[in-house]
Formats: C-alpha cells, sequence, structure tokens
C-alpha cells in the first residue's frame, strides 16, 4: 500500500514540474506581441515619425530585422497600446529621398477636354484659330504663309525671340524641301510648339514628407486659387495636406484660403494679421512634420517683380523655410496670369533672380485668345509648365502635358475627333 502511495506522489510530483516548466516559457510571449502594439499607434510620437517618409519602401528594410517576430496582423489584439520605448525605429529606416509611396496615379489624357478651355485661343479670332484660317483650303506653300504665320505669333503673344526662330526653321524646311506643302508646314509647326513645351513639366514631385511647395507670384496672378485647386487634387488622390496662409498683408487672403480649406477640408495655419509671413510659414512645416503630413502650400501675398523689397522678403521666405525642413520649399511655383500677355515673360525673368523656381502655373488660359504666351514662357525661360489653370472651378487646374497641349491646338486627324487642319 506504501508502495502504491509512493508511486502515486511521484507520478503526482512529475506531473506538476511538467505543468510548472511548460508554463514557464510562456510568460515572455506577451513582451514579443508587445512590439507590434505601438506601430498600431504612431499618433503617440508623432514627431518620431516625420522622417519615416515614403512609407512603401520601408517594408523593404525591416523584415531582417524582425524575422521571427509574428505577423504584424496580430498587433491589434495585443492589450496595452501605450508601450514604452517600442520598436517603432525599425519603420524610418527609409532614406529621405525615396520615392513616394505611390507612384503618380496615371491621368488619362483628355484632349477633348483641354480643347474645351482653350476654346478662346482655338476660336476663329484666336491664336490657333487664325494660324489654321492661313492653312484652309491651301495645299501649296507661298511664300507669303510664312509672313503671315509670324504676323499671327507676334500678335498672339508668342514674343518676337521664339517667333523669329521658329520662323527661321520654317524657312530652312522650305529651303531644303523637306516641307513641300501646307500640311507639312502645319506638321513642322506642331512638332516645333511640342518641341518647345516638352521641359518635363507636369504635375510636381511628392518625393519628400512632407514635401513644402510655395507659391509665389504677382497680385491676382491666381496662387490662391490654385492653391485650392491642387489642395483637391491631391486630396483626391488621398494625400494629407496643410495649406499655410503666408499673405498675411490682406486679412481678406487669409479668409480666401480658408474658404478653400473648409472645401477640400484642409486645415489652414494661419498667424495675426501683419505676422512675419516666414513665421507663419515656419509653423505650418513645423506642424506638418509634426503631424505626419503629405503636403504643405504655402500662399505669399501677391508682389511686384520690381519692387525690390518684396523680392526681398520673398528670399527670406524662402530661406525661412529652409530652416524649418532642410530642402524646403522642394516646389516653388510661379504662378503666371496668361492674359499678361508678354509682361509675364518678364514677371518671370524677375522672379527667377530672386529665387529658384521648380515650375510654373499659368492661369487663365481659358481667358485668352492669345495662348501664344505658353510658347514664349518655355521657350524664354526654360521653366517646366507644371499645371494650367482653365477656369475658376476647383477641377479647373490641369497637369500639363506638352505632347498633349500640342494635339490640343495643332490637332491631329488620328486624335479624338480634333482634326488638323
Ligand atoms: N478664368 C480663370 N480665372 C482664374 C483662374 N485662376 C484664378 N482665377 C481668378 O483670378 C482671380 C484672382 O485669383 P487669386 O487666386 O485671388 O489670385 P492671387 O494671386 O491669390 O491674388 P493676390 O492674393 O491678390 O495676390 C480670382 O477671381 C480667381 O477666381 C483661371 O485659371 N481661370
Ligand atoms: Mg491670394
Amino acid at each position: 500500500m506504501n508502495a502504491i502511495l509512493a508511486i502515486l506522489a511521484v507520478v503526482l510530483l512529475a506531473l506538476a514540474y511538467f505543468v510548472f516548466l511548460r508554463k514557464k516559457p510562456a510568460l515572455p510571449e506577451p513582451e514579443a506581441t508587445e512590439p507590434e502594439a505601438p506601430r498600431a499607434a504612431p499618433a503617440v510620437a508623432p514627431v518620431a515619425k516625420a522622417p519615416a517618409l515614403a512609407p512603401a519602401p520601408a517594408p523593404a528594410e525591416p523584415p531582417p530585422a524582425a524575422p521571427s517576430a509574428p505577423p504584424p496582423a496580430e498587433a491589434p489584439a495585443a492589450p496595452e497600446p501605450i508601450a514604452p520605448e517600442p520598436v517603432a525605429p525599425p519603420v524610418v529606416v527609409a532614406p529621405p529621398a525615396a520615392p513616394p509611396a505611390a507612384p503618380a496615379p496615371a491621368r488619362a489624357r483628355d484632349v477633348a477636354g483641354l480643347r474645351k478651355g482653350l476654346a478662346k485661343s482655338r476660336g476663329e479670332q484666336g491664336f490657333f484659330g487664325r494660324l489654321v484660317g492661313l492653312f484652309s483650303g491651301k495645299k501649296a506653300v507661298d511664300p507669303a504663309l510664312l509672313e503671315q504665320i509670324e504676323e499671327v505669333m507676334l500678335t498672339s503673344d508668342v514674343g518676337v525671340k521664339t517667333t523669329a526662330s521658329l520662323i527661321e526653321r520654317l524657312r530652312q524646311g522650305l529651303k531644303k524641301q523637306e516641307l513641300t506643302d501646307s500640311d507639312a508646314v502645319w506638321g513642322a509647326l506642331r512638332g516645333e510648339a511640342a518641341r518647345i513645351l516638352d521641359l518635363g513639366g507636369g504635375r510636381i514631385g511628392l518625393r519628400h514628407k512632407p514635401t513644402v511647395v510655395l507659391m509665389v507670384g504677382v497680385n491676382g496672378a491666381g496662387k490662391t486659387t490654385t492653391i485650392g485647386k491642387l489642395a483637391t487634387k491631391l486630396k483626391a488622390e488621398g494625400k494629407t495636406v496643410l495649406l499655410a496662409a503666408g499673405d498675411t498683408f490682406r486679412a481678406a487672403a487669409v479668409q480666401q484660403l480658408e474658404v478653400w480649406g473648409k472645401r477640400v477640408d484642409c486645415e489652414v495655419v494661419r498667424g495675426k494679421e501683419g505676422a512675419d509671413p516666414g513665421a507663419v510659414l515656419f509653423d505650418a512645416v513645423q506642424r506638418a512634420r509634426a503631424e505626419g503630413i503629405d503636403v504643405v502650400i504655402a500662399d505669399t501675398a501677391g508682389r511686384l517683380q520690381t519692387k525690390t523689397p518684396l523680392m526681398d522678403e520673398l528670399k527670406k521666405i524662402v530661406r525661412t523655410m529652409g530652416k524649418a525642413l532642410d530642402g524646403a520649399p522642394h516646389e516653388t511655383l510661379l504662378v503666371l496670369d496668361a492674359t499678361n500677355g508678354q509682361n509675364a515673360v518678364s514677371q518671370a525673368a524677375m522672379f527667377r533672380e530672386a529665387i529658384d523656381l521648380t515650375g510654373i502655373v499659368l492661369t487663365k488660359l481659358d481667358g485668352t485668345a492669345k495662348g501664344g504666351i505658353v510658347l514664349a514662357i518655355c521657350d524664354e525661360m526654360k521653366i517646366p509648365v507644371r499645371y494650367v489653370g482653365l477656369g475658376e472651378r476647383a477641377d479647373d487646374l490641369r497637369e500639363f502635358d506638352a505632347d498633349e497641349f500640342a494635339e490640343a491646338l495643332f490637332g491631329d486627324s488620328a486624335g479624338d475627333g480634333g482634326g488638323s487642319v
């Protein structure tokens, strides 16, 4: 009996020991899952998250760091969301210059829509309408044709310099017997236009987080409206956008931006009336960094390119933004009013002298019959056109595409029904 009891006791002891041993190693498990918690709660440390721009490439790097960790999908189950110094750093591995998470969404060509916006320039009395008129019903090329083309260009804001070089190229083509009929001349014109416009313009780059975009230009060029339109576009792409009211001269200017902010559902950073614009923009960039915002778009007061103190202030604004974030502003867009004609070219020259410009937004192209200004700006300034404004509505901003633009103006028989001459 005693022996049986002894055996039972041994068996019980062995069982208890076995159970105890199996439980002990289970203890570290909660710790192993903890690191996932902070990923699920990024809002805890927003500032640390700022350099982790380009979230897409990051996952490529971290996996080797934690190959044995449980899959992140389990993270939400973690009970303590406020874990102290977790494994967040691996996410920061991505280099700042990495490409954006989502590549630029492919944009459908819309030549017909562009033509609608350019209706005035394409109309009978407009730049291209008049050019078409020169060619209609004409097959042979007579010597007067080049002179007539020249006249239309000069009176349509193409400018003396660009017109002269265009006409000279056509003349050479005629001389070498390359342009034997009016169709060939028209084709050459279209080709020349596409070549001049092709400066790699179009959509702004979003390689940084935040990407800081500064809008500059003379009074009434369309800066604030363009900001609203651009914010609309970016929001539709799923980007977070912060607007910065750097036009602190007029209360109405801030209000105008705030109206856009409400419409587009973007926060607006503003200072007091008369505040230093640089300080407001500095705050905005800092805030965007802290909150992990994708794009900051900064408005500025309109300024005459001939007023030196105002242009000096602009230089200071740019320097201040660079202090808030190294490399900012990443895009400095000069907004030009297409109805200003040749004056827009001289504005571009003087703004470029003061600060580095990364692109041009040409507004109010819908309001001019002299669409030739696009050619003059591209040819003389060699600054890429990023967007064109074709109206006052939020969706009246179009990414500029040289080829599409040339097609919209000069037509393409194989295109969307626009026809050529
Ligand atoms: N038709 C047309 N009107 C435009 C376009 N872009 C802007 N506008 C109009 O131009 C006017 C001036 O636009 P704003 O955006 O206020 O210009 P701004 O450069 O911010 O002006 P300031 O702040 O005074 O320097 C407004 O009435 C806009 O609706 C465009 O592409 N087409
Ligand atoms: Mg404005």
